[in-house]
């Protein structure tokens, strides 16, 4: 029996698993645990004019962080301004409210907390703006840096990429090694550069329809192939990580008070604006029910 499946007699495996079959998702978790990655349909994500509020705000943080405005309706034809294969933005969530309900979405949670259970964060969340150029931009790597091997049996980070334009051979796609989040460990540097002819480890593209996620283990092996044709490449990531990790932003220092209003308790345990660590004034939290959500972390991977 694989060391996980004692863990799923459980009431956090069952409640992450009614939403996963609620939201259709059966068969994406599946194919996510054997071959350490998996394509949503943007059926079962969101409706296009939501597609089309994410689009114009990622247009709008490139804009007012490079100063280059870019027409929605020019993105099959567009160039970035900057000498680079790509642009990428990270800290979105509080750029736009469309952000903070895309960390909502229901199909992005269950898969987040598929991969780092019940009491997931939200690390950060990027958008990457690609654009033609034959310059590699990222060889085979994992998500989950600074984790030693062997690796355990779980993610310890996942990856849900909302693609925003077409996925497919020739738009720079992103690159996944099959079954790689098995082997337990991260690519050596001679393992990563995978477009050389003799490369050692091929990974495959991932074709993905704009408005698709395309979701990955943090120990999965992946990079990214250049750009050939014309046009953006555009995408958000959402990195999510287990509670016990470092998140890649402080959102507990930088999110306002008012933000934090508008949504659900859960948005605040999500970006771990109560997580127990490090303790507030250099003191443990005066009572266990602030904290019991992350406590019960250490009994179940899916807690
Ligand atoms: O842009 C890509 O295709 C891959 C980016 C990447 O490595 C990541 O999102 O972790
Ligand atoms: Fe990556």
């Amino acid at each position: 029996m694989n060391s996980l499946e004692q863990y799923k007699d459980s009431s956090h495996y069952r409640k992450i698993y009614e939403q996963i079959e609620t939201l259709g998702l059966v068969e994406h978790i599946n194919h996510l645990d054997e071959y350490g990655y998996a394509v949503i349909p943007s059926e079962l994500v969101a409706p296009e004019e939501f597609q089309d509020r994410l689009r114009q705000a990622v247009l709008d943080v490139n804009e007012r962080r490079t100063g280059q405005k870019i027409d929605l309706k020019d993105i099959e034809t567009a160039k970035l301004s900057r000498d680079a294969p790509g642009e990428g933005h990270w800290g979105l969530l509080t750029e736009d409210p469309v952000f903070q309900e895309m960390l909502m979405n229901p199909t992005v949670l269950a898969m987040g907390k598929y991969q780092c259970g019940n009491s997931a964060l939200l690390s950060d969340m990027l958008c990457i703006l690609k654009h033609k150029d034959e310059r590699f931009t990222h060889p085979l790597h994992t998500d989950q840096h600074g984790t030693p091997p062997p690796l355990p049996p779980y993610a310890q980070v996942s990856n849900v990429t909302w693609t925003l334009t077409d996925y497919k051979v020739g738009n720079g796609p992103v690159a996944i090694v099959p079954k790689s989040h098995l082997k337990g460990r991260y690519p050596l540097p001679e393992e990563g550069n995978f477009l050389r002819e003799d490369a050692p480890v091929k990974p495959i593209p991932i074709e993905a329809a704009a408005g698709s996620l395309i979701v990955w283990d943090g120990r999965t092996w992946h990079g990214s192939y250049p750009r050939e044709n014309e046009g953006l490449r555009m995408n958000v990531i959402l990195v999510f990580t287990r509670v016990y990790m470092k998140q890649i932003r402080d959102f507990r220092s930088t999110v306002p008070q008012e933000i934090l209003d508008q949504h659900p308790v859960e948005f605040a345990h999500l970006i771990g604006a109560n997580s127990m660590y490090p303790f507030r004034d250099g003191k443990p939290p005066a009572t266990k029910e602030e904290n019991a959500y992350m406590m019960a972390a250490g009994y179940n991977p899916w807690a």
